[in-house]
């Protein structure tokens, strides 16, 4: 391993809006762990991102908690990688502000994520849930980021963030790097949802059967896999348009025995779709079985927790304090030095 300074650098988020699903874990969490070891990773929890839906305050507390454990228990080393709350840096929050007087109105209204938020929360349409994306490029651009790992949802995001990137280095010289995004290298780039295939799994989904959740019980996942939509064909062949659900189960069996989809295809193809669930979630239980006895290690250990929080966000902030000097300078904002 290299010096943390000659490797790439690497930044991603995920929310705590919950605890986290197996589509969170192949599209993003598993690609993270792998890149630990070539890049200089930066992993947040980004809860300022979490408010643009109404938060109980104290689940809110617990679901922080709990996404640290479980990027832990994923195979996050908070000795290797940062680890931190975004809203510990105060970074974030201030360059946002600034990115903001660079988006463009009609650029936000475009995101597909907010239109769906929208469509989902009709009752607290809020500014925050429209500026979102601005918050994730300031996450990104904050550490001079060069490569984004996260699911296929979030490409429009990466998108608007290079864009944004790029107009001010435009108006203003080289401030900022512009990232790469690195989507489904790892994975799965979209694990659907199992009773409705043709949506992302979500966090948030309204039916507990739609997602596997990474701290779902063996037989709970057995259950989520039996009863998984697929369709009236009957035939186990690779078709995302018109067998979408059997698509999904053998990307994720792929995914998680590390067989490529014409082995997949070689081993069902006389079977019926019972056997596909069946060993689609033995497989999910093999690959979940030591997340979850690591979850259960340190999720009781809060005060460790808070520790590695605080350690990384020390780290964090030197770095994107940085990067924000470089904006007020070259934007005519005197420095006073922190
Ligand atoms: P919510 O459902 O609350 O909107 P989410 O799970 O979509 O949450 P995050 O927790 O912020 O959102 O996601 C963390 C990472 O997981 C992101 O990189 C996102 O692209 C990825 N991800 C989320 N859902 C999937 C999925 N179904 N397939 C692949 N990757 C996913
Ligand atoms: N928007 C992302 C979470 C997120 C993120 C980031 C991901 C916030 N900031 C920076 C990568 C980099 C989501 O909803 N999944």
């Amino acid at each position: 391993m290299t010096a943390s300074s000659d490797r790439p650098i690497v930044f991603s988020g995920a929310q705590p809006t919950g605890q986290l699903t197996l589509g969170n874990y192949m599209g993003a969490l598993r690609t993270w762990v792998r890149m630990q070891q070539d890049y200089d990773c930066i992993f947040c929890v980004v809860d300022l991102h979490a408010l643009t839906v109404r938060q109980d305050p104290a689940q809110l507390r617990h679901h922080i908690f709990e996404l640290t454990a479980l990027y832990l228990a994923c195979g996050i080393d908070p000795e290797q990688s940062t680890v931190f709350l975004q809203s510990h840096v105060a970074a974030h929050s201030e360059l946002a502000w600034l990115l903001a007087t660079f988006t463009q109105m009609g650029e936000l209204e475009r995101m597909t994520q907010f239109k769906d938020k929208a469509q989902q929360h009709q009752l607290n349409i809020n500014a925050g849930l429209f500026t979102y994306p601005v918050l994730m490029a300031a996450d990104i651009l904050l550490y001079q980021t060069q490569r984004v790992p996260v699911g296929e949802d979030q490409k429009q995001h990466l998108e608007l963030t290079r864009d944004v990137a790029v107009r001010f280095n435009g108006l203003y010289g080289p401030v900022f790097r512009v990232p790469e995004p690195l989507i489904g290298t790892d994975g799965v780039a979209r694990v659907k949802d199992l009773q409705e295939p043709s949506k992302k799994m979500s966090k948030s989904a309204a039916s507990e059967l739609a997602r596997v959740m990474l701290l779902d019980e063996p037989e709970a996942i057995v259950k989520k896999f039996k009863k998984a939509v697929t369709d009236t064909l009957g035939v186990i062949q690779y078709d995302e348009v018109n067998q979408p659900g059997v698509a999904n189960l053998l990307n994720i069996w792929c995914a998680a025995t590390g067989h490529s989809r014409e082995e997949a295809l070689n081993h069902f193809s006389h079977n019926q779709y019972g056997k596909l669930k069946m060993e689609t979630a033995e497989a999910v239980n093999y690959l979940l079985q030591p997340i979850r006895e690591k979850f259960l290690e340190n999720i009781n250990n809060q005060e460790l927790l808070l520790k590695i929080l605080t350690k990384g966000a020390a780290k964090a902030r030197v770095r994107a304090d940085q990067t924000l000097e470089k904006v007020w300078e070259s934007i005519g904002l005197p420095i006073a030095r922190r």
